[in-house]
């Protein structure tokens, strides 16, 4: 009789990772914006710069264009560290609270300088908000002035009426009924679909998504109605975070700075490059007439004085902080 063997055993290969050399972090970052936004560009620089920062410590996967996770999952499934970071477009949790809102108001950020101070004041509130989810904000980064897409020279505010105008959030939607038209949410890679099938018929966007989505295709006049100036915001899993070695950590927050400050140079530079990018593709870029710019000044009036009477003491006061750190 043959002597008893053991059967060779199997080691799991994630144990022979970590024996082997330390084990690098991967961590997955869901956008909803497809590559050829500049926001994407910014984050995957991001993603590269993190993991030539450390080594290849830390790798960050960005999955764009909504492939891994839906806009409006994007923060729970951070929340729930299902993913480890994510970007979104910051006003769609307005119904989480009126501050996240405040970037798409008319006459509280028309210019970079008055988006950025914005951010600045409003930046403390906004981290404290999603600390209190376990969500720790990396960088915001604004959008070129938003304004309106038409088939039609609009030189009259009754072509609003009943106008179907395609919008990224609430408060675009309210200011579009404020006008006398008829708004639907659309998430920005969409748009095009919602053009082909006859769903729309004008969008309210930046020159930068106009020019990401071929606007020309579908549409052939663009209004800068300078709005406002909504931003995205890049986040992370305050857990996964705390999980990284402080060495990590530092790297990863200085990359997150230098994101924010070139991506807010990537935004000038993408609008200037894009209202030049819809002239060349036959699209007429026109300031609002008298009549227009009355019309939109008294929509956005209302669209202010609505969110005024939803917004907090603390939001209130952040706004006007804002617009005091100006007048400097
Ligand atoms: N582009 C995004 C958000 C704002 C913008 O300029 C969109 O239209 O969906």
């Amino acid at each position: 009789m043959s002597p008893f063997r053991f059967k060779p055993l199997l080691i799991p290969l994630s144990v022979l990772a970590i024996a082997g050399t330390a084990q690098a972090t991967e961590w997955n970052m869901a956008t909803p914006y497809g590559d050829a936004s500049f926001h994407t560009q910014n984050v995957k620089q991001f993603a590269e710069d993190v993991a030539e920062a450390t080594d290849g410590e830390l790798r960050i996967n960005v999955h764009s264009g909504g492939s891994l996770v839906a806009h409006g999952e994007i923060k729970p499934s951070v929340r729930r560290g299902t993913v480890e970071g994510g970007e979104i477009f910051l006003s769609i949790l307005s119904n989480e609270d009126p501050i996240f809102e405040i970037d798409t108001l008319p006459g509280v950020a028309g210019s970079y300088d008055q988006a950025m101070a914005l951010w600045e004041t409003t930046r403390p509130m906004i981290e404290e908000l999603f600390a209190a989810e376990g969500l720790m904000p990396l960088y915001a980064v604004t959008w070129p002035a938003q304004g309106l897409y038409t088939r039609e020279e609009i030189t009259d505010p009754e072509q609003f009426e009943g106008l179907r105008v395609r919008a990224p959030n609430i408060n675009t939607q309210r200011f579009v009924q404020n006008l006398g038209g008829s708004p639907t949410e659309t998430e920005e890679s969409d748009i095009p679909t919602a053009f082909s099938t006859g769903r729309v018929d004008a969008m309210i966007t930046s020159s930068a998504t106009g020019n990401a989505m071929t606007a020309w295709d579908y549409l052939s006049w663009y209004t800068e109605a300078n709005l406002w100036l909504p931003k995205n915001i890049v986040f992370i899993n305050q857990r996964a975070f705390d999980r990284l070695d402080e060495a990590t950590q530092d790297a990863l927050l200085a990359a997150a700075a230098q994101a924010e400050a070139r991506g807010w140079q990537m935004s000038r530079d993408n609008n200037a490059a894009s209202l030049q990018a819809l002239q060349d593709n036959g699209i007429s870029v026109v300031a609002p007439n008298e009549a227009v710019a009355e019309a939109l000044q008294a929509a956005g009036a209302q669209l202010f004085a609505d969110w005024q009477a939803r917004a907090s003491a603390e939001a209130l006061a952040l706004l006007e902080a804002s617009r005091a750190s100006l007048e400097e």
